[in-house]
């Protein structure tokens, strides 16, 4: 990455499923991709939880035990690289809950839609490490009540860590997009946001994404190819 000889010093990357497609994980939009097999609103929705919390919890048992057995791939090491490598501002604003990222070696990670692992008790508000499936449904460990729920971001529920995002994206010189489809907000207006603060702004994705017009460039492929090559 050629950034420093441009003056690039802080450095905000988004990162969608596009990222993880090749360890194997589904998207979420792509053709047979995880809403093709479930509608958004039996799984995905602070609604749908209290209609079917069980048909919810199994979607989210499916996810968590498949995402375990999956490995990071060249994109996520080059990203890991990068972290590891850069000594200015660096944050990856991931909306993937899986823990790919931080396996591959990344420290500066933000999970805005939250994470596989998580449990957030609905009764007392506290978050723990998931450790049961449907069989073994666990209580909270805190407080004993059997409201535990994934610790993820549902459509109609805030992402997590905005202030921290908008501060990142403030202080970027440059803002990467990488493998997400540009259909679900806020994450879909960071470009913008990034674009009014000057920072420059790189897509690199399969295919052009819904906000492609307000990349100044955009590079496709696949991630594992066209991340390392912008990385290295
Ligand atoms: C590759 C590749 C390879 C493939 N290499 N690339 C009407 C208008 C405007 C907004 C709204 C509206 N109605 C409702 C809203 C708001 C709503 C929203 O955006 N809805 C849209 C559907 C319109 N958003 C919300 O409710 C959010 N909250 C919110 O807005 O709060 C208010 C607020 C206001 C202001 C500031 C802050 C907050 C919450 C959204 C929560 C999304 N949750 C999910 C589930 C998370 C848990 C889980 O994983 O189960 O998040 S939905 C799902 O979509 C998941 C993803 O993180 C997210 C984005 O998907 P992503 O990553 O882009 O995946 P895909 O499949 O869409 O795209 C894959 C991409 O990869 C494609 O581009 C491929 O080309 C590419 N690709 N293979 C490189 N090998």
């Amino acid at each position: 990455m050629t950034g420093k000889s441009n003056g690039i010093r802080n450095i905000v990357i988004l990162t969608g499923a596009g990222v993880s497609a090749e360890s194997g994980i589904d998207t979420f939009r792509d053709g047979g991709g995880l809403w093709e097999q479930h509608r958004v609103e039996d799984v995905a929705t602070p609604e749908a939880f209290v209609r079917d919390p069980d048909l919810v919890l199994r979607f989210y048992d499916m996810r968590r035990e498949s995402i375990q057995t999956k490995q990071p791939n060249p994109a996520h090491e080059a990203l890991a690289r990068l972290d590891r490598e850069w000594d200015g501002e660096l944050l990856i604003v991931t909306q993937n809950i899986d823990d790919l990222h931080e396996r591959a070696g990344a420290k500066r990670v933000l999970h805005m839609h939250g994470e596989h692992l998580n449990a957030w008790c609905t009764a007392c508000d506290v978050r723990s490490r998931w450790t049961g499936t449907l069989v073994d449904r666990p209580d909270c460990p805190e407080c004993g009540e059997p409201a535990l729920r994934p610790d993820v971001v549902w459509f109609g529920e805030m992402p997590y860590q905005m202030d921290r995002i908008f501060a990142a994206i403030r202080d970027a010189d440059l803002f990467v997009s990488i493998g997400t489809s540009g259909a679900v907000y806020p994450a879909v207006g960071f470009v913008q946001n990034a674009n009014d603060l000057g920072a420059d702004t790189l897509e690199l994705n399969l295919e052009r994404s819904q906000g492609s017009h307000w990349f100044d460039e955009t590079r496709l492929g696949p991630a594992g190819q066209i991340v390392p090559e912008w990385v290295d």
